[in-house]
């Protein structure tokens, strides 16, 4: 039976691999922060409902910034593939709390890092790279565009990034960056702003709500369904030689599109309830991500599976459910 250690297993992606691994018949092993722990709770049901499932999940409270504590776990589990997934995820809050971003999204990464080289583990890495570490480069973005972020969070990504590839080639270890674009579900977390405009427009059609407030409008994201990413992400780790790949749909739609579809498809028109919110802009903003997907096609033979409707569609429904 192979064992994985999954860091952030409560958050989206955390969530979607532990299932996606379990289903093919791995001990999970996930890292959670006490904190965390009754917040995700809802996100890990699937697991705690399935008998076949929870039998070989474990959950282990801990911390990325805790490097102690990482080697104690690696020692202990002896893992055969690593995902690191926990970070401090939010661009606009990096603005506000850089220091801390730095310390989980950065420094986690290398602590990840440096417990798999004193332990001497020879399991495979995965570090979740993000799209934000490219920020103005011209699109779309590949695995060879030039690192341009634009906030806290995009600099502390692309720290752990370059650290991932220094460690492979120092140290050997099998390492690999996933550099995610933009991926939703109903899962995500609703200061997002997929899933802020899915939840306002169910309640908007609910009548519990009367308007949206948004920030930047214009900015384009290439948005793709989570439950495809952690697929490529396990692909990454079962290839022969460890290398970085771009995920994403190959599509970018603006902030606006993406609230004029999930409106439309209530039969709602969003200029009548959108509002514009200068508070909730961005220091510096990103103006286009677009991600260029040949290597994985190539490479892992990856494609995503879930269209810019279709996301839109699935993120409404389960909202109109949960209401
Ligand atoms: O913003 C604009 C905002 O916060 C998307 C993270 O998973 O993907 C995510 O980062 C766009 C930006 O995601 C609001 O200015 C307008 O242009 O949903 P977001 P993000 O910043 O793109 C990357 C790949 C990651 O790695 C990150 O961890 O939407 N926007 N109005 C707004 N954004 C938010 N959150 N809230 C608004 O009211």
């Amino acid at each position: 039976m192979k064992v994985a250690l999954i860091t952030g297993v409560g958050g989206q992606d955390g969530s979607y691999l532990a299932e996606l691994l379990l289903d093919k018949g791995y001990q999970v092993h996930g890292l959670i922060r006490h904190s965390s722990a009754e917040k995700y709770k809802s996100r890990l049901a699937t697991i705690a409902g399935v008998p076949e499932r929870k039998d070989n999940f474990v959950l282990h409270y801990g911390d990325i910034t805790d490097s102690a504590s990482l080697v104690r776990m690696l020692a202990e589990i002896q893992p055969d593939e690593v995902y690191n997934l926990a970070a401090q995820t939010h661009v606009k809050v990096s603005f506000d709390l850089p220091e801390h971003t730095m310390n989980t999204t950065a420094l986690g990464a290398l602590h990840v890092l440096e417990a798999i080289r004193t332990t001497k583990s020879d399991c495979r890495f995965y570090q979740a790279s993000s799209s934000e570490i490219f920020g103005t480069a011209a699109s779309p973005q590949n695995e060879s565009s030039p690192l341009e972020p634009q906030s806290p969070y995009g600099c502390a990504k692309a720290v752990a990034h370059l650290l991932t590839a220094s460690y492979r080639e120092a140290y050997g270890i099998w390492a690999v960056s996933g550099i995610m674009f933009n991926h939703e579900s109903p899962r995500r977390g609703t200061d997002f702003v997929t899933r802020k405009i899915s939840k306002a427009v169910a309640k908007i059609a609910a009548g519990e709500q009367d308007e949206l407030h948004l920030g930047n409008l214009k900015a384009e994201r290439d948005w793709g369904f989570a439950g495809d990413y952690v697929v490529a992400m396990w692909q990454m780790l079962q290839t022969d030689t460890p290398e970085d790949y771009v995920i994403g749909t190959g599509e970018s739609h603006s902030v606006r599109e993406f609230a004029r579809l999930a409106f439309e498809y209530l039969d709602l028109n969003y200029e009548d309830y959108v509002r514009h919110d200068p508070d909730l802009e961005r220091p510096a903003e990103v103006i286009n991500l677009r991600a260029d997907i040949t290597k994985a096609e190539k490479g892992l033979g990856w494609k995503p599976t879930v269209g810019i409707e279709e996301l839109v569609q699935m993120m409404v429904d389960a909202d109109k459910q949960k209401l």
